[in-house]
């Protein structure tokens, strides 16, 4: 049986539905040694920021368990360095290229979005961050205010007619809100979730672990978490929506497609194991094979609850 892998996003069509997070994937080139990134849905840059930015004091990186805590603090190499030096290869491949951008304000995305436009012909999708848990206004005091939401939505909507994909942080009591507020600024594709706040603490220091005391907790253990928060977004809005947290086999895939999402970012399974998105292309095909579902698309929000 031939398996059609192939989804629809409104515009922006992928081969298959995996694609992979932002922040977890560097700018991909990182990844070619492991990974035939051809075969991957897509690939999705860590953000991208107006100007360059160092990232938090260390530690960055914590493993706990069924998870992981990070604060990064946006490190990346800035808009004009990402354009020069990380382009070149991203325009190299077949697969779609999304490129994430942040900033601390309305201007910032606008700015890093008016210097991308000289690159857009080799740029499928923008993913706009409202969402960092780790920056004190890179998004993260905005991201939760429908209206903020709303007006960044519109301001980007206004400089491009490529795809935008929102981003949304699950820190939030109704993350549908959130999302009806991108839906009326323009969005064309919501993705959820980023991470969700956390604390691991050093019991002999007497002292929080990461740097900045809190971090975005990710992996295994939010999948249900992201699971409920996709749910909740597709009874709200009409837009796709792409689904993130904890996957890290083709069932937890499709688990996101059947509850609404009509893709999916892989993003903590990559330190795991940095094949694994291409695995998980693989793993999707058989799992389709065995369970006689020739269109993965057909279980786009197939979910029965009645
Ligand atoms: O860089 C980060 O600390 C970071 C970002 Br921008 C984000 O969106 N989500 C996250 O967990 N970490």
């Amino acid at each position: 049986m031939e398996i059609d892998l192939s989804v629809d996003l409104g515009s922006l069509n992928l081969a298959n539905p995996v694609l992979t997070a932002s922040g977890t994937f560097g700018y991909a080139q990182e990844f070619s040694e492991f990974v035939n990134l051809n075969r991957l849905g897509g690939v999705v840059t860590k953000s991208i920021t107006r100007y360059p930015r160092p990232g938090n004091p260390p530690h960055r990186i914590v493993e706990v368990s069924c998870g992981m805590l990070n604060s990064i603090g946006l490190a990346n190499v800035g808009v004009d360095a990402f354009i020069r030096e990380k382009m070149p290869f991203l325009r190299t491949l077949q697969c779609r290229k999304i490129v994430n951008i942040a900033g601390e304000c309305i201007e910032d995305y606008v700015a890093v979005l008016e210097k991308l436009a000289s690159v857009e012909e080799d740029i499928d999708a923008y993913e706009v961050n409202l969402s960092c848990p780790n920056v004190k206004e890179g998004g993260r005091t905005f991201g939760k205010d429908p209206e903020q939401v709303f007006k960044m939505t519109r301001a980007l909507r206004q400089m491009t007619g490529k795809p935008l994909i929102v981003k949304l942080t699950p820190n939030v009591s109704d993350i549908g809100e959130l999302g009806k507020a991108a839906e009326e600024g323009g969005a064309d594709i919501l993705s959820a979730v980023n991470t969700f706040v956390g604390l691991a603490v050093d019991v002999e220091r007497r002292r929080p672990i990461l740097g900045t005391v809190t971090g975005g907790f990710s992996g295994p253990a939010i999948k249900p978490l992201a699971l409920a928060k996709v749910w909740e977004l597709r009874q709200a809005v009409d837009l796709p929506i792409i689904g993130i947290g904890g996957i890290f086999r083709a069932n937890d895939v499709l688990e996101f497609l059947l509850v609404g999402a009509s893709a999916v970012q892989v993003g903590t399974a990559n330190f795991v194991d940095p094949s694994i998105s291409e695995k998980i292309v693989d793993e999707l095909e058989q799992s389709c094979r065995r369970m006689g579902i020739s269109r993965i698309r057909d279980l786009i929000g197939a979910l029965e609850t009645t």
